[in-house]
């Protein structure tokens, strides 16, 4: 039998965020295990290594809307074209950051494809800012909006088509803090949002369940968007930018065991791991275990 395979791109950016430190998540995940657990499973396991990504001080901020914007649009440029290349080869691409501001990239090539996507982003925050509701100017905010077509046309045209998404296939698990314009921006779209309180008022099943319906009709396969702050800070202290009231480690494992029984993903990004204020790589171990989880791995 054919082995499948997982093609692991590390993308070290912490350009779109302003807290530094989310560079070397892909370190912290690598050296957390991840390739010999992903073999364990019995996956082909192909590590294309980290992406040139520049150091911010060599760097300068030109426009504080759109903070390190060149740099950005270089880095996803060029991970769209290997995302695409390993869909088109029929790998699944295991995108491990970095920042969120590579979500654009991701996305972009998975638009390049004949195939399409539904969309499942974990994440406390909406990543749905614009460059006129953004209060902080960091793109690792914008990438969900980017992917629907709004935001700095340097962005939404990467990738070529200027909507990479269906949005009436993107689902955002685990919502807890939006900014007030980023909501109502979010609120025109057809995005579905299942908040904290959805999570635990139905349970993580229900919205998981419901999630994966929603990413399903009519697609060939379900992309994972999976930022490590959707946790709560108590398991997962090393993120970016850590908001109380977050999922369980159960019901993020939970969540990923439905997605691999569903049988449906294509490719997943993990990010915003911050070994800086991480506890002996704890959020990092984490992670492992997730994409573990999304990709077969049971408990008995
Ligand atoms: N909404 C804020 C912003 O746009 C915070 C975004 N931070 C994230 N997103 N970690 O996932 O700057
Ligand atoms: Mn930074
Ligand atoms: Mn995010
Ligand atoms: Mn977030």
């Amino acid at each position: 039998m054919q082995k499948k395979v997982i093609r692991i791109i590390g993308v070290p950016i912490d350009l779109g965020a302003d807290r530094r430190g989310v560079d070397m998540g892909p370190s912290a995940i690598r050296y957390a295990g991840l390739n010999a657990r992903l073999k364990g499973l019995g996956w082909k396991v192909e590590d294309y290594g980290n992406l040139e990504v520049p150091v911010p001080e060599t760097r300068e901020i030109k426009d504080k809307r759109l903070k390190y914007l060149e740099e950005i649009v270089t880095i996803n440029e060029r991970l769209h074209l290997i995302v695409s290349e390993a869909i088109k080869e029929g790998v699944v691409p295991l995108i491990l950051g970095g920042d969120h501001s590579l979500g654009i990239g991701t996305l972009a090539g998975l638009a390049l494809s004949e195939k399409s996507f539904g969309l499942i982003w974990f994440d406390t925050h909406g990543d749905y800012n614009s460059l006129d509701t953004t209060e902080s100017g960091n793109i690792h905010g914008m990438p969900l909006a980017v992917a629907n077509g709004i935001g700095a046309p340097e962005l939404t045209s990467i990738g070529g088509v200027k909507k990479k998404l269906r949005e009436e296939n993107t689902v955002i698990i685990g919502a807890r803090e939006m900014d007030p314009q980023e909501k109502e921006l979010l609120r025109k779209s057809k995005i579905t949002v299942f908040t904290m309180r959805d999570i635990d008022q139905v349970g993580m099943t229900e919205v998981v369940k419901q999630g994966i319906k929603i990413a399903s009709q009519g697609t060939d396969g379900i992309h994972i968007s999976f930022d490590l702050d959707v946790i709560d800070p108590e398991e997962a202290p090393g993120v970016g930018t850590p908001v109380a009231g977050g999922i369980t480690y159960r019901e993020a494992h939970l969540a990923m065991e439905l997605l691999a029984d569903s049988g449906r993903i294509s490719s997943m990004d993990v990010v915003e791991v911050n070994p800086i204020l991480d506890n002996h790589n704890k959020t990092a171990k984490l992670a492992v275990g997730l994409i573990c989880s999304a990709f077969g791995e049971q408990i008995f």
